[in-house]
């Protein structure tokens, strides 16, 4: 099997991707992604028959060059590691690492920023245009079991992990959400997310691809510039972040009303509005409906399984739920002594299976078993079935933190912050908070005689550390609640913060 998606072909003229002023055809990106195949197999490094799981890193906004290089790598065999492009250099330099990079794809000032690092590391540093070749090659067949890509996710220990999916889990996480949210090739929908997710990557922009559907590229959150087009009725689809729909709100304050009015009527004449990676509150929900008209339909995923539950396209939205298992995706929720839940309202965990679940953590057995039992993914997420609805609960870890959609590990900010010359202790938990979800708040205790304002932090947290993780909020306390066993109590901070 040639790896690629149905529609990337040399006949489909349709319009795929929109960036800026550029705007090009399936079959012209169907070329490109081929003739950069092409490049990777036989250009300057290995000419081997195919790239045999070789680990290709890319650095790049949402962009044209971004989707030749994530297909050009699966077409040559190869496993993509889209990077975070506001990452910190030592976040990048841990996901390099883990996962034996060996070449690392960027352009203009992104490939700059890299040229230390990638030289410290032994790793070639490339631009789009030193690999794609004039002519496409002939490539080789890739089976579905292959390893396809790697996203790094964050968990309750230190440094995130490497979560890799084949090109089966790939096919299965798209074309679940085609069927189950009737995505056609009429679609048009913005990406303003970020491409190292799956949010961004699966639900959006390879959903929208394999559908048919044009996808307008966006190398960030362009709020101004989005609504102008959502005014315009460039889109009849539009998902985000509960986070994005509260700026909108927020946004729309700022306007007169005759321009809230343009852009609200955009909304409504879409067919789709859709919520997800944290939780939708019922409040934004109700709000948002009021405004455009959208029942949000919001649904559950995770980096390893891609989507695993959903409202309903057709049928009740219910606000404040994540609705049923989507199509191919077997959900149930367990005790703690992993008995199956049959009833409803008694909370347990939210346990997935199904060909849209991940292969491996990369390079660490150890996690791979124990985040399985019986064959179950175990999410960490508690929920109760309500009315033959899951609503989601929170989660089993209080070192989870989600913030505007951003999973976070309070534990890696706290290794980082305990980096601090001054600080002694440290504690970072996730506070409820309107706009970002959870924002995030670290108690610390300094060493004697040491004083330190939450500026100083916020500057000394900068380079350190991606922007979204850095605090929001500093309480310098004398000591950190602990329990009998000397571990610090954090339900008891987070009700000192509240
Ligand atoms: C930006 N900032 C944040 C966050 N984003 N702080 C906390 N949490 C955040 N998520 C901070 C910046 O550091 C900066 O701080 C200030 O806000 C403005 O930054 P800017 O980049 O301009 O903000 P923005 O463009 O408004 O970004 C907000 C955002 C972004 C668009 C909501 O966070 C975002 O794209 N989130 C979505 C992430 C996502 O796709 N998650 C899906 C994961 P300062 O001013 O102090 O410098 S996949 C997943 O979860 C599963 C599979 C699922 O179910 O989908
Ligand atoms: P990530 O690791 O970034 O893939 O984040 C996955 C996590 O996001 C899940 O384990 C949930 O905790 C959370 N999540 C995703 N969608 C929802 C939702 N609709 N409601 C509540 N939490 C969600």
């Amino acid at each position: 099997m040639r790896s690629s998606f149905p529609t990337l072909n040399a006949t489909n003229l349709k319009t795929a991707l929109v960036e800026g002023n550029k705007v090009i055809s399936y079959a012209a990106l169907n070329l490109r992604c081929d003739r950069f195949a092409s490049g990777l197999l036989n250009g300057n490094v290995s000419g081997k028959a195919d790239l045999e799981e070789e680990r290709i890193a890319f650095f790049m906004p949402a962009s044209i060059d971004y989707v030749t290089t994530m297909h050009g790598i699966w077409r040559a065999g190869g496993i993509a590691v889209p990077l975070n492009v506001a990452s910190a250099v030592t976040e990048l330099e841990h996901y390099l690492t883990s996962a034996s990079v060996s070449r690392m794809i960027a352009n203009g000032d992104y490939r700059e920023s890299l040229v230390d690092l990638c030289a410290a590391l032994n790793i070639e540093l490339l631009s789009v245009d030193d690999i794609i070749t004039n002519e496409a090659a002939t490539l080789p067949d890739i089976a579905p079991e292959r390893r396809a890509m790697m996203l790094f996710t964050s968990g309750t220990t230190n440094k995130p992990k490497g979560v890799v999916s084949t090109h089966k889990t790939i096919a299965a996480q798209i074309t679940t959400l085609l069927d189950a949210w009737q995505w056609s090739e009429n679609d048009a929908i913005p990406l303003f997310l970020p491409v190292h997710h799956i949010h961004g990557i699966i639900n959006i922009l390879s959903c929208g691809l394999w559908a048919g559907a044009t996808v307008d590229l966006f190398g960030k959150f362009d709020m101004p510039e989005i609504c102008a087009k959502v005014a315009a009725k460039r889109y009849n689809v539009f998902m985000a972040v509960p986070t994005i729909y509260v700026k909108l709100l927020q946004f729309f304050d700022t306007l007169t009303k005759d321009e809230v009015e343009k852009i609200t009527a955009g909304f409504r004449a879409m067919r789709l509005n859709i919520s997800g990676s944290a939780a939708c509150p019922v409040k934004l929900f109700e709000q948002w409906q009021a405004l455009t008209d959208q029942v949000l339909l919001e649904r559950y995923g995770m980096t390893e399984i891609g989507m695993g539950l959903s409202n309903p396209y057709v049928g009740e939205r219910r606000a404040g739920h994540v609705g049923q298992a989507l199509p191919g995706v077997d959900a149930q929720l367990f005790d703690e002594a992993h008995t199956p839940i049959l009833e409803e309202n008694i909370p347990g965990e939210i346990r997935i299976k199904g060909d849209n679940v991940f292969l491996e953590y990369w390079n660490n057995e150890t996690a791979t078993k124990e985040s399985f039992i019986d064959g179950w993914f175990c999410t960490g997420d508690v929920a109760v079935l309500d009315k033959g609805y899951f609503r989601i609960m929170g989660r089993s870890s209080v070192d989870i933190i989600k913030s505007g959609g951003y999973k976070l590990s309070a534990l890696e900010i706290e290794g980082t912050l305990l980096t601090h010359d001054d600080i002694a202790e440290v504690a970072v938990i996730g506070v409820e908070d309107e706009t970002w979800g959870e924002s995030v708040s670290a108690f610390v205790v300094l060493k004697p005689n040491k004083t330190l304002t939450y500026v100083d932090l916020k500057g000394w947290c900068d380079g350190k550390m991606s922007g979204y993780k850095i605090p929001k909020a500093l309480h310098v306390v004398d000591s950190l609640p602990r329990n009998a066993m000397g571990k610090v109590t954090k339900p008891a901070l987070k009700a000192l913060a509240s």
